[in-house]
């Protein structure tokens, strides 16, 4: 497998942050003008690219503000956590949230993110010219909270025309010691989506793990990034995170998904609607380009809540009741809470 960092036989996990990029300028694949011609070529072939200094240090203050209103919960428009009582201070209100699901839909700092300009040119570049959103996730993940297992985002948001696209948006710098994202390049191009069965692994929150590919872990690389820089990265790419092993900090990076806007998206289905094929959530921000289903109008449908974390046990580790860290055969039947919408 081809790896785009420039010591690829020392082993991530000892290496200080950032000690595998080059002296000079951006490792393989990192870009720093959404015009750069070489993007789309790059993101093809690889699954993956990332846009540097996308976001300014003021528009990165706005977002890290935000995020601390919506972790604080003041309006209680998120479900799953109480407002934050006056006496508890921002770290701890911070600390309390793994992920708050569709912030976009609740705050017009996170909307704004997810239309910013340098990320809708590079989308339109690699997607298609007409794109829509239709999820954010806002990741806090303090020192202490767990990654998320190997998936593939086209698992839990299904295109039809293999067009999802993650638009991760560092807020932090995100390091292999305080769980960045890892991909494996290429992981994408055979256009397959593996089974997704329940794991044991205390690592990774609740969200279901993908098995049955050929690649290996070692296959993997960190995408380290510096805040305000864009990591983008196919739906089909097997990707994950790891746990924020820093003393006291958060990982914070605001996630959207985007796809082109002339794919329906046969997505949340109601369940007494069998007719798949025509079937079109329409609850989407546009964000580049022209919207070839506007006559359809538009939907209010997702509400903001907060992602459990797997403190406490998973719903499946509490079923099961398996001894800890014991796999138990034909396990994976169980169904992970909002298990639809985790990409
Ligand atoms: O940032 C993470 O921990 C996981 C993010 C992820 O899987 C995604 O954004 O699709
Ligand atoms: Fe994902």
């Amino acid at each position: 497998m081809q790896s785009s960092t420039a010591h690829p036989t020392v082993p991530h996990e000892s290496l200080l942050p950032f000690a595998s990029w080059p002296r000079e300028g951006l490792p393989q694949g990192y870009f720093s003008d959404s015009k750069d011609p070489a993007i789309p070529e790059y993101y093809a072939e690889q699954g993956y690219c990332v846009l540097a200094d996308a976001f300014s240090a003021e528009e990165l203050d706005a977002l890290r503000a935000e995020t601390l209103r919506l972790a604080r919960n003041v309006d209680g428009q998120v479900k799953g956590i109480d407002p934050a009582p006056g006496a508890m201070d921002d770290w701890e209100a911070q600390r309390r949230v793994l992920c708050i699901h569709f912030p976009h839909k609740i705050s017009d700092v996170m909307l704004e993110g997810m239309k910013a300009p340098p990320v809708a040119e590079v989308l339109a570049r690699i997607i298609s010219p007409d794109v829509k959103a239709m999820q954010s996730m806002l990741f806090l993940k303090a020192s202490g909270k767990p990654g998320q297992a190997w998936h593939q985002d086209e698992g839990f948001i299904p295109t039809r025309d293999r067009s999802l696209c993650g638009g991760w948006i560092a807020l932090d710098d995100a390091t292999v010691e305080n769980g960045c994202l890892w991909v494996i390049p290429g992981s994408h191009k055979p256009g397959i989506l593996w089974p997704r069965e329940f794991h044991y692994d205390r690592r990774f929150d609740c969200t279901h793990e993908t098995r049955g590919y050929s690649w290996t872990d070692a296959d993997s690389i960190p995408v380290e990034v510096k805040a305000g820089s864009v990591v983008f990265f196919n739906g089909y790419l097997l990707h994950r995170s790891l746990p924020n092993r820093s003393e006291r900090g958060f990982r914070r990076s605001l996630v959207n998904h985007y796809m082109s806007a002339s794919s329906l998206l046969p997505w949340r289905l109601k369940e007494e609607s069998n007719a798949v094929a025509m079937a079109d959530y329409r609850d989407i921000v546009m964000v580049a380009g022209e919207d070839p289903y506007d006559w359809k109008g538009y939907e209010d449908i997702a509400h903001s809540f907060i992602r459990p974390d797997g403190e406490g046990g998973c719903v499946e580790w509490k079923n099961i009741k398996a001894d800890e860290g014991q796999e138990p055969a034909g396990s994976g039947l169980s169904v992970a809470p909002d298990r639809g919408q985790m990409a």
